[in-house]
């Protein structure tokens, strides 16, 4: 199938469904509450959608955790919802992406139950089963997954275990067993045969596993990282999806990869190896952490990102597509964060400041929801009012070691993932116009000012500032295939970059700080061709708090 390369100018917003719009009056976002509110998205400007996933699951982790891949959860709807929910947005010009969650899967899945109670069962080679220690009272080895617990959990009162990388109800899918691989590929083709535009590839640097299954040391966060993340196999199993399945659709993938090098990321999307269009790297969200682990906070310096901006445009120019975000549903808002301000008077200014910063480069941008009008973290006060099992294992896990509970409890309330689920924002009544009933987490008490309906009504507001960043980016190959220069590697308060190609160039100059700061470059700049900035009146010399200036030349 010829590949239209589409992707390059889309601008992808995620909708995280339980949190979107809740349309039955249960508390729960669903479907037929994504399709009403896509004349919203149309209006907004985005051109696919990427939904996390809505497949039939006991909701352990929030739908992470599939128990039957071609069927939908039933408070998000049905199958015939989700087929109306394509046609919906076909028929409006957006395409829809969707989470493909196949590094595990939900130990409610038949597979797994299956697996689990039966020794000689055709799917215990689905799964990672190994025999444990000392007649079954120890795990096979020592590793550590992703939410604070160990990798194994014993099956039953057998000696055997079987390997979890995330929640004890998230069994991983042993990609060694060619019959899985087939499975998997039935489920691609499933979703590709009604229309589906792409996969969100959740985990993918996690499906192939170093055999031997030794221990590891030493034993730090995610023991084992070396055995189970990017394994021997990731790529040939990557390339054998592509070639049998994908490359026969005119499709986009996204792999969502966990600690990858700059060398690896490259080797995942150079368009020749055929195995991803594009992956997500933290490298961004990791600039106010130590050691990619966002429990240890560091101070956001501006250098850091500029530094990662640098490295993956140049890393990937012409070599591969990048992808830009700020937020997604694990990370928590990016108001208040990446050198932006929370307070209310700065709120809007900096969020249209970082936005024009990050959509502006090589690569395709992603929205989350609630990010185009500035929604905030969470205003949790107690334990009791979090959802998300990451943050509840971690609570455990700071009951029990008292060398993590200082550190796990400064940082956990601010880091947790339920800080960007929260309820969409709608207008400011009760419910906030998500629901007309209390919703499954709690609802954000600036929804009085931080909503839909005002950033509708308000000109100025950081929804119409995103529709025309949009309108600025499709279509636009200065930036789809300019080449990324710094103009000031080292300044420390303002980023300034060219996308520069044959055509012309488009340069950003913001400033990520409440200070007014001169900036001689400025001058270098004639004010006709300023296409976008977040004020109406401009200094010759220098910028004001959280300004951001566009300018577009061409030769
Ligand atoms: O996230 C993978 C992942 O790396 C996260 O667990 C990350 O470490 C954590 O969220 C940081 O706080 C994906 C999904 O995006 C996430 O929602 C799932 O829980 C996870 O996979 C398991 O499927």
């Amino acid at each position: 199938m010829k590949q239209t390369n589409w992707y390059k100018d889309a601008v992808i917003y995620q909708i995280y469904p339980r949190s979107f719009k809740d349309s039955n009056g249960d508390g729960f976002g669903d479907i037929p509450g994504i399709i009403s509110k896509l004349d919203y998205l149309k209006d907004l400007g985005v051109n696919c959608v990427w939904v996390s996933p809505v497949y039939d699951s006991p909701q352990e982790d929030n739908g992470y955790d599939i128990s039957n891949y071609k069927d939908i959860y039933y408070k998000f709807g049905t199958m015939k919802d989700f087929d109306l929910l394509l046609e919906e947005m076909h028929k409006r010009g957006i395409r829809l992406i969707m989470d493909l969650v196949v590094n595990h899967t939900s130990s409610k899945h038949p597979w797994f139950i299956d697996a689990y109670n039966n020794k000689d069962s055709k799917y215990r080679d689905y799964y990672i089963i190994r025999k444990g220690k000392k007649g079954g009272k120890k795990p096979p080895n020592n590793w550590t997954g992703f939410f604070g617990e160990k990798a194994w959990e014993r099956i039953g009162d057998t000696e055997d275990y079987y390997l979890h990388l995330f929640a004890k109800g998230q069994p991983d899918l042993n990609w060694e067993n060619p019959k899985l691989r087939e499975e998997v590929k039935d489920i691609l083709k499933f979703y590709l045969d009604k229309g589906v535009d792409g996969f969100r590839c959740d985990v993918i640097t996690l499906i192939s596993k170093k055999q031997d299954f030794k221990s590891r040391f030493p034993k730090i966060a995610l023991t084992g990282k070396d055995a189970y993340i990017n394994g021997p196999r990731l790529h040939e199993f990557l390339h054998e999806l592509n070639v049998d399945v994908l490359s026969n659709y005119d499709v986009m993938t996204v792999g969502e990869t966990v600690l990858s090098t700059l060398k690896q990321s490259i080797d995942l999307v150079s368009p020749s190896r055929k195995e991803l269009t594009m992956i997500f790297n933290f490298d961004n969200t990791d600039t106010d952490n130590y050691f990619g682990v966002k429990y240890i906070k560091k101070k956001f310096r501006l250098k850091n990102l500029k530094k990662v901006y640098r490295k993956w445009q140049h890393g990937l120019y012409k070599v591969g597509w990048n992808s830009l975000f700020i937020e997604n549903h694990d990370q928590r808002r990016s108001v208040g964060r990446f050198g932006t301000s929370s307070k209310e008077e700065y709120r809007e200014l900096s969020a249209k400041m970082l936005a024009t910063s990050y959509f502006l480069m090589s690569g395709t941008p992603f929205i989350y929801q609630g990010q185009e009008i500035g929604m905030t973290n969470g205003d949790f006060k107690s334990i009791d009012e979090f959802e998300d099992v990451e943050i509840k294992n971690m609570y455990e896990l700071s009951k029990k070691n008292a060398f993590l509970r200082p550190i796990l409890r400064k940082s956990m309330f601010e880091v947790s993932r339920d800080n960007a689920r929260t309820p969409m924002q709608w207008d400011n009544s009760e419910f906030a116009g998500f629901s007309s009933v209390k919703p499954w987490l709690k609802v954000n008490a600036n929804k009085e000012y931080i909503n839909v309906k005002d950033s509708l009504e308000r000109e100025d507001s950081l929804f119409h500032y995103y529709q025309k960043l949009i309108k600025f980016r499709i279509g636009n190959s200065i930036i789809k295939d300019g080449e990324y220069i710094d103009l000031l590697p080292r300044h420390k308060r303002i980023l300034a970059y060219k996308m520069k190609t044959d055509a012309g160039e488009v340069v950003v100059i913001s400033n990520f700080s409440t200070k007014e700061i001169k900036c001689k470059l400025l001058t270098k700049f004639n004010d006709k061709n300023m296409v976008l900035s977040n004020y109406d009146k401009h200094n010759l010399v220098s910028l004001k708090p959280y300004e951001t200036r566009v300018y577009e030349c061409k030769f």
